[in-house]
């Protein structure tokens, strides 16, 4: 092959010789995913080259800003198409030209794994690269387990393999996956490859495992199988990493594709690609497609307390100036106290550095004079969830800011409607609900109101995307999605008790389940009155042929309002949760005043009853528009409600998942 224009080898891959170096580009929109047409062009290519004596080397190159993202997860439920990843990459390993990876961007999964067949590895200085297959419930599947220990040693790929951790150039070089860094990586390899001084080249396969002490790996492995919570391709990657250093090379490739095979095939890993597919579906909001967001560089923050702390110190991290602001002066003084605290708190756990503590302050402003917010982009109310006060503020905001300023309220179960009617131009408001606390909580409910427009709403999910939230778009109810699907979990959970069950049999076999945390313990955690006042807002209009349950309402009545004040559905003492008699004698007498005999109630009615619950609310919410698709639902509850990934979600273990699982 001579200089030439364009060899294609199938319909994504191509290349180009430059000066006896065969160039392979790899251009598989929109993430480079090494799909059956990627595999088999660049088998075709080293295959080529090596047929080729013109050709001293190959480079193999992403187009944009990715290398590749991985295997192309949307073809894990169809019949295998040869050549596998495996054997593209046995080819190029054994090839008798190098081959370098000219790391364009990211390099992921299958992306890295072929990375570390080829002989050398340039990086650009964001590439990032890893190995995040555990996060679908799998474990790489093309020598990832097997290569990568040879690089960097045993600690280093279990913590990247088993914890699914992204790395980014530098510390890949340091770690030794590459070789160098470049700002143009396909630039710097022809560089090097026409220099006098060639790269030297290597196998990895060749490479031996380094010794490292089990006092050294044992630690991290056994954090590793503690925060796996059962789930099997954590455990695998340790077992597959560690057995890299005793296991013959080839050996260890068939345990690894097997495993990898094995699990792809698990119920758990098709929920985990369900849930990787419904976030992507959940950016794709109806009637925002193209329509341009307004521009936010000053966000104001009206409330500075656990709320409003916690979405300043979101703000800050993404970039933007803020302002907080506070009824007095002694107020925002306690409140940027808190907001300081927070960010130390960083600090100290190395989330940022000195410099970034300085560049956040330097755009911090916290006062109690609302004349601060006059320029701010975009408002967000954190203050006490009572519609007077959040009218009353509108209201006041009317005079401050700019009319196209864009007003958001956090509030949790007030109408945003009404809210929104309070202030001259309702169309400039929408609903953004944060999840406390606000600057470790990745999911957004971005509250679509009446009238909010478009744009307004277009911007609501750029600043989302900024502060790195997962958004999901809600409609107007009470409680929007999550608060909604939960109302119905806590109604049935206590129904589970009236029936017979204790608080302490429901939350055990929730957690078994999964959850994080049983529902009792969360509603002690969050505080009983939030869900007494409501109930007591309700009581008015609430039918009077439901069932309705007054154990709660005892235990409010009784001051026992939950972790806060020591005593809620259990007993806290040193912030211990114990279960109380005390309790359990309050519902025998809800029961009896009731007529009811206690029965025994399995655990898995207990699941059952709770997932049909939350299922049967998820149901209404997409009949009355308010959800836009069941994966949103699911999403929800995963990211804001500790409901198991690797379940999928309410919607989808109750079979209403928009999309089969892939
Ligand atoms: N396969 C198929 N489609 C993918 C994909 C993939 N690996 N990655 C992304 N997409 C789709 C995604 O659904 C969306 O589609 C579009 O690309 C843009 O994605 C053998 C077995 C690479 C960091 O887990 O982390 O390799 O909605 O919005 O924000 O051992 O995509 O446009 O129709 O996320 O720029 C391991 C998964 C696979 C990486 C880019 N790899 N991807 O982020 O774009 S398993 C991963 C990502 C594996 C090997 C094993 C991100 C990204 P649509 P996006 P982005």
């Amino acid at each position: 092959m001579t200089n030439s224009d364009e060899l294609l080898f199938s319909t994504c891959v191509s290349g180009r010789i430059d000066d006896g170096v065969l160039v392979v580009t790899i251009d598989n929109p929109p993430v480079n995913a090494a799909s059956a047409a990627m595999r088999a062009g660049l088998l075709g290519a080293v295959h080529a080259a090596n047929n080729d004596g013109s050709v001293k080397a190959v480079i193999v190159t992403g187009n944009g800003r990715i290398f590749v993202s991985g295997a192309d997860i949307g073809e894990f439920g169809k019949p295998p198409v040869d050549p596998s990843l495996p054997d593209v990459l046995e080819a190029i390993e054994q090839s008798a030209k190098p081959v370098i990876a000219a790391i364009n961007g990211a390099a992921l999964g299958g992306g890295l794994e072929i990375a570390l067949a080829c002989h050398y590895r340039i990086a650009s200085p964001a590439a990032s690269l890893g190995l995040p297959e555990v996060k679908l419930g799998i474990v790489p599947g093309a020598g990832g387990t097997q290569r990568l220990p040879r690089l960097t040693g045993l600690a280093v790929a279990l913590d990247m393999i088993a914890n699914g951790r992204a790395v980014k150039a530098a510390e890949a070089l340091a770690s030794g996956i590459i070789d160098a860094i470049a700002d143009n990586p396909l630039a710097d390899a022809l560089g090097k490859l026409k220099s006098d001084e060639k790269p030297s080249f290597r196998k990895t396969s060749d490479l031996a495992v380094q010794a490292e002490s089990t006092d050294k790996l044992e630690p991290i492995a056994s954090k590793i199988r503690s925060r796996a919570r059962g789930l099997a391709a954590p455990l695998e990657a340790v077992r597959l990493v560690l057995a890299s250093a005793t296991t013959a090379f080839h050996d260890g490739l068939a345990d690894e594709r097997n495993t990898f095979i094995r699990l792809r095939e698990s119920a758990e890993s098709a929920a985990l690609r369900y849930v990787f597919f419904a976030e992507r579906e959940a950016a794709k909001v109806d009637g925002v497609k193209d329509v341009a967001p307004r521009s936010v560089k000053k966000i104001g923050i009206v409330g500075t307390g656990l709320m409003g702390s916690g979405i300043v110190v979101s703000a800050l991290d993404a970039g933007y100036h803020v302002t907080g602001v506070e009824q007095t002066d002694e107020a925002a003084q306690k409140g940027l106290e808190r907001i300081v605290g927070l960010l130390e708190r960083n600090l100290k756990s190395g989330r940022i550095d000195e410099a970034g503590l300085a560049a956040r302050l330097s755009r911090l402003s916290v006062s109690g004079d609302f004349a601060g917010l006059a320029d701010a982009d975009l408002v967000i109310e954190a203050v006490f969830d009572e519609m007077a006060v959040k009218t009353g503020l509108f209201r006041r905001l009317d005079g401050i800011v700019r009319p196209d300023a864009i007003l958001a309220t956090n509030t949790s179960y007030l109408d945003p409607d009404l809210i929104a009617a309070a202030t001259q131009y309702p169309e400039r408001v929408l609903g953004l609900h944060f999840f406390s606390p606000a600057n470790i909580m990745r999911l957004l409910e971005v509250v679509r109101c009446a009238r909010t427009t478009p744009d307004v709403l277009a911007t609501g999910l750029a600043v989302a995307k900024k502060l790195g939230k997962l958004a999901i778009v809600s409609g107007v109810t009470e409680g929007f999605i999550g608060n909604s699907i939960f109302s119905a979990y806590r109604r049935e959970a206590e129904f589970l008790v009236e029936d017979g069950a204790s608080p302490e049999a429901v939350d055990a076999a929730m957690e078994d389940y999964g959850m994080a945390m049983g529902p009792f313990a969360v509603f002690d955690m969050a505080g009983l009155e939030i869900a007494w006042a409501r109930r007591k807002r309700q009581a008015a209009t609430r039918d009077p042929s439901a069932r309705y349950v007054d154990i709660a309402d005892r235990l409010c009545e009784a001051g026992r309002f939950g972790q806060k004040t020591g005593r809620g559905w259990y007993r806290y003492e040193n912030g211990k949760r114990q279960v109380d008699f005390e309790v359990a004698e309050m519902i025998d007498q809800a029961r009896s005043s009731k007529g009811i005999v206690p029965r025994l109630v399995a655990a898995k009615e207990i699941t059952d009853r709770l997932l049909a619950a939350m299922a049967s609310e998820g149901k209404r919410l997409l009949g009355t528009g308010v959800a836009a698709r069941a994966g949103d639902i699911d999403l929800v509850m995963i990211n804001g409600y500790g409901f198991p990934s690797h379940k999928g979600g309410p919607m989808y273990q109750a079979g209403l998942a928009d999309s089969p699982a892939i």
